[in-house]
């Protein structure tokens, strides 16, 4: 039996050698990439973000804590794929202006990817005629913009908004999503969805191109 705690422990710890250990035995005992993804990555993540919010843990660690668990993504990677080969449609993804989080939004462009669609990750804090540009370049079907705080939200709106004043807006389908955003709020700024994580994303991203 798999403990995801000691993949939650071995993150908040910053052990990566130890968390990348525990990672492959947990898939090697047969667990679901996707459970050891929720159990033990995401949740130490959301410890490490209680700890931030009280001063238990400052930047520079919650840099670390990224980067290590960037590392078990990258192990986690392979199994997350759904094996489609051929590409469903171009997706331009990227985190708002303001707003440096990446890990949420790198982890709902892998699943993008492994759900079959050509994915351009812009990357963190990208304004709005950067994603208006990307779409012209890249002739996107998809545009995906996350943001975590929500001082950045804002930026969402100005996003879709820069599409609409471009005339792009009829081409483009527009996701977006991140912790503090909602169905409601996706719904007040124009955006077409919503969606609360990477697995879901892909999946609303499908039923988008039809
Ligand atoms: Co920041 N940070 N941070 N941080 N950080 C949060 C978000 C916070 C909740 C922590 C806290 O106080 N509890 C808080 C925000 C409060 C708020 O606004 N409500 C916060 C703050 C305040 C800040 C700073 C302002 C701190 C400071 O400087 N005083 C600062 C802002 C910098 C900036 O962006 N301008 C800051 C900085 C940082 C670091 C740079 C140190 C680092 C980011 C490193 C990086 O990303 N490379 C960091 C981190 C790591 C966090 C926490 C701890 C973890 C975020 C994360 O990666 N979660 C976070 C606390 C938390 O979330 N528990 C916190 C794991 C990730 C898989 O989840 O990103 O939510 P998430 O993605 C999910 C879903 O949201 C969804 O899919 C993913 C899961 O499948 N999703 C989408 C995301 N994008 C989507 C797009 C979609 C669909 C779904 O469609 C397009």
């Amino acid at each position: 039996m798999t403990d995801f705690n000691d993949i939650k422990e071995s993150l908040v710890n910053l052990d990566e050698p130890r968390m990348l250990q525990l990672v492959k035995d947990a898939l090697e005992n047969g667990n679901l990439a996707g459970d050891i993804l929720n159990k033990g990555l995401i949740a130490a993540m959301d410890i490490i973000g209680e700890k931030m919010e009280k001063g238990d843990m400052f930047i520079p660690e919650v840099l670390m804590a990224a980067q290590v668990m960037a590392n078990g993504l990258r192990v986690l990677k392979p199994f997350l794929k759904e094996g489609e080969s051929s590409s469903r449609g171009c997706v331009v993804i990227g985190t708002v202006k303001g707003d440096l989080h990446d890990i949420g939004k790198n982890l709902v462009a892998m699943m993008m990817e492994s759900a079959g669609f050509t994915v351009h990750n812009l990357g963190v804090d990208i304004p709005p005629e950067g994603f208006v540009k990307a779409i012209k370049e890249k002739n996107a079907g998809i545009l995906c913009l996350s943001a975590l705080l929500t001082t950045t939200m804002p930026m969402m709106k100005q996003t879709v908004d820069a599409v609409v004043e471009s005339g792009l807006r009829d081409q483009i389908k527009i996701m977006v999503g991140g912790a503090p955003v909602t169905q409601d709020f996706a719904h007040n700024i124009g955006a077409d969805a919503y969606a609360p994580d990477a697995g879901s994303a892909a999946r609303t991203a499908k039923t988008l191109l039809i």
